[in-house]
């Protein structure tokens, strides 16, 4: 089976706790402050794997949660970052961000590695609190959350030759005959209903990678038939392969078919024609081939012809060898691919606001992902915690906005589960 879009949800983990701790020694009686800060948690990072040709192994891990940084110790022990955790993913690989809908990644080179979910740093030990004033604190962070994220990924086949053509053409015959892969060949209709790669060895030990792609009709390009689903896999590739029916299996006209098939690949993205095109003018071996493929030749003057008869292995030899030599002339990437790609390649912050306030049945709830993250990461051990969450809570701005929505003394005030007393 073939997949090439996946879902996926994202939990890099969050960052170790600091940790409070004071110095414990004979002979000094106030002891400063010794506890050391948290670790990272992990990132979520995806990675090309060139041995990889499809998403499938993402379909059993579609939820993928990164660890916990360890905790701050005493004695100024810091505690370790979590290790990363890699995706590894074929190339050609695109990673979007369900949320904005923006592309954060375009994984096209083999090197390519990004970072899609951050983990939360470690929150910071009360060594990292002291200060002149307050050489001692009596507070320390819990670790950050690590960041959330729902994506899709996405495969589009990095295939140097498209097999394009009407069903029942024998287009998965001759994947079938000049590699490895062994798609289901039938005379109905979209036998095939997901692409097939295969790689293939010419006779000068050059190889390239061949797809075979389902059959397109009339208003593929608006999603017909199998439409657009697979269309995309077209976009990537190097050389389109034509293969028409010589035979005229239907009463068909292969000049007609011909005309269609670039007419829908230029509805769906008129790029796709300034491709090199080649032309397999297979089943040679049927009754009306040769006068048919006389009169084809009289109307396509510009673009090389291949005769074939797939089922027979006839000519194939030749027309792979063309192939490779041709794709020796074509830079390895789509000339067209810089301006559709990479400039697509965005990264946006979600704007949010600080924090909204609302009243809900007399309670004052305030949300906002920067002050749930402010809680998230108190550790309310000590007073000193509480009057530093207090502290940064009307540094934010949340008191003044309070009393303007005519909050009063001893109002109850709410962020996620907690609970506490308005005061002036
Ligand atoms: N006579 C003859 N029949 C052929 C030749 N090549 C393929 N066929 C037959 O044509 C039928 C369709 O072949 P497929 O390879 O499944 O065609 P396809 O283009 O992959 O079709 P879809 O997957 O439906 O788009 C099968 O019955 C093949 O045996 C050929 O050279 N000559
Ligand atoms: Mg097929």
């Amino acid at each position: 089976m073939f997949i090439d879009e996946v879902t996926m949800e994202l939990y890099a983990g969050n960052g170790g706790d600091g940790c409070m701790a004071f110095r414990r020694e004979k002979y000094i009686a106030m002891g400063g402050p010794f506890g050391g800060n948290g670790g990272r948690g992990s990132h979520i990072i995806f990675k090309v794997d060139t041995g990889l040709n499809t998403l499938i192994d993402l379909k059993y891990h579609r939820i993928v949660k990164g660890k916990k940084g360890a905790n701050g110790l005493g004695k100024g022990m810091h505690g370790k970052n979590a290790e990363d955790f890699v995706i590894k993913v074929p190339q050609g690989t695109i990673v979007t961000d369900l949320d904005t809908n923006l592309i954060m990644a375009d994984l096209t080179k083999e090197e390519d590695e990004i970072v899609i979910a951050y983990g939360g740093r470690g929150g910071r030990g009360n060594i990292a609190f002291a200060t002149r004033t307050n050489p001692a604190p009596a507070f320390a962070e819990n670790g950050e959350p690590g960041e959330v994220r729902r994506v899709k990924v996405e495969l589009k086949l990095l295939a140097d030759v498209g097999l394009v053509g009407l069903p029942s053409v024998g287009k998965s015959t001759i994947i079938s005959l000049v590699s490895k892969s062994k798609p289901k060949i039938a005379a109905y209709h979209f036998t095939t209903i997901t692409p097939n790669l295969g790689v293939v060895r010419a006779k000068n030990q050059k190889s390239f990678v061949l797809a075979d792609l389902p059959g397109l009709i009339k208003g593929a390009s608006l999603g017909e038939g199998l439409g657009d689903q697979f269309l995309k896999h077209v976009e990537r590739t190097r050389v389109i392969a034509h293969v028409i029916d010589m035979g005229g299996f239907e009463g068909r006209d292969p000049y007609e078919d011909y005309v269609l098939i670039n007419q829908e690949l230029e509805a769906f993205n008129p790029n796709i024609l300034k491709k090199p095109q080649i032309i397999l003018a297979n089943k040679m071996d049927l009754e009306n081939a040769t006068e048919n493929l006389e009169a084809f030749k009289k109307k396509v003057k510009d673009v090389t012809i291949y005769p074939i008869a797939a089922i027979n292995k006839e000519g194939l030899e030749e027309a792979m060898l063309a192939l490779a030599n041709q794709l020796d002339e074509i830079p390895k990437q789509p000339l067209y691919e810089e301006e559709k790609f990479e400039s697509h390649v965005l990264y946006q912050f979600k704007t949010e606001k600080p924090f909204s306030i609302y009243n809900e049945n007399g309670t004052w709830v305030i949300r906002g992902e920067k002050v749930e993250k402010l809680l998230r990461m108190t550790k309310f051990q000590t007073n000193e915690a509480a009057e530093r969450f207090a502290m940064k809570l009307r540094k934010m701005g949340i008191d003044d906005k309070l009393r303007e929505l005519g909050a009063k003394e001893g109002d109850t005030v709410r962020i996620l589960d907690l609970e506490f007393e308005y005061k002036e």
